[in-house]
């Protein structure tokens, strides 16, 4: 049986979910998990979303009936007993749950991830996707088409293309393919509105967001190999902007947007470490660079957190390891 009708007849078993996606959540996230809560809804389901993290606040609009709830132990205490299924979307390791991860572990229930990211955790009864999907959002698009389980309505597809459009850099990163456009083309059928969606999503920062990506471009240097860029958040400018760690989805990219310039770095300084964002051209794999710093993927994106470690101390350790990927 494929994973998609495997998916289903777990579905079509059982009662309660509990859906979960990782840490600083973003659209292709919250769209897949969305999309996936809507499906179930539809089925008659008893459904439950509980996130690590709040849902940034210009994704809000996606979440427009607040489905989603913010994990407080005191007040969740009991949603891992009542759940008969657990699914995690958007990420493949329980560590990216944060506060959750230790519900999620000692789940009782069936224990499934959605997930097109490398390299999957062996923790999950049934595991859904792979690194050829786009994005999550994706997968979920695939597993309706495959399985007739509910038919794609306004509602879902708006979710699904959110998710998709981000991830797939507004259509410009690899997996790109004339498919994705199809699915795209069926997504528009049911009216969403790619103009406000893309609006919504992009152009409705609050200023300091702005203010602090000047500040993040001023502080862009080029290493040696004169391929590697690489910019400094510290605490203290995030505060002279008045932003806060979700403002700086994207950032990265930025390095990427100079000449002869192959792999870009973020380092953004943390309470208690370092969060490093790493960005890649061709086939430079970036992942494969993260995981040498207890992070993880995809072969352009990816990132580390490091703890009890100041940005002085690992950005030349870390350029030095980026350079051997050139
Ligand atoms: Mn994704």
């Amino acid at each position: 049986m494929n994973q998609f009708l495997q998916l289903k007849k777990i579905i079509d078993e059982h009662n309660s979910f509990l859906l979960s996606t990782h840490v600083n959540p973003d659209a292709d996230a919250l769209g897949s998990e969305l999309a996936f809560y809507l499906i179930l809804r539809k089925l008659g389901k008893k459904v439950r979303v509980v996130n690590h993290s709040a849902t940034p606040y210009n994704l809000e609009f996606m979440d427009e009936e607040k489905v989603i709830k913010k994990f407080d132990p005191a007040i969740h205490e009991n949603i891992f007993n009542e759940a008969e299924v657990f699914i995690l979307l958007d990420l493949n390791q329980a560590g990216r749950i944060i506060k959750m991860e230790n519900g999620f572990r000692s789940f009782g229930g069936i224990k499934i991830c959605i997930d097109h990211h490398q390299d999957p955790e062996k923790v999950f009864d049934l595991y859904v996707g792979s690194t050829d999907y786009s994005a999550t959002s994706e997968i979920i698009y695939g597993f309706i088409k495959n399985t007739g389980i509910v038919e794609i309505d306004y509602a879902i597809a708006l979710q699904l293309y959110a998710g998709i459009m981000t991830d797939t850099g507004s259509f410009r990163f690899e997996r790109t393919s004339p498919n994705i456009h199809r699915i795209i083309a069926e997504l528009l059928e049911t009216g969403i509105n790619p103009t406000d969606i893309y609006d919504k999503i992009y152009n409705q920062f609050k200023s300091g967001r702005v203010k602090l990506l000047g500040e993040a471009l001023s502080t862009i240097a080029v290493d040696s190999t004169g391929q590697i860029a690489y910019m400094v958040i510290t605490k203290e400018s995030l505060q002279r902007a008045g932003a806060e760690e979700a403002d700086i989805d994207g950032f990265v990219n930025y390095c990427l947007t100079i000449q002869s310039i192959r792999l870009g770095i973020l380092f953004y300084e943390l309470k208690d470490g370092v969060k490093i964002s790493f960005r890649s051209k061709e086939q430079i794999p970036v992942n494969k660079l993260a995981s040498q710093f207890n992070g993880g993927g995809h072969i352009n994106a990816a990132g580390s957190r490091l703890f009890g470690v100041k940005v002085d101390e690992i950005k030349d350790k870390i350029i030095s390891a980026a350079q051997k990927y050139l």
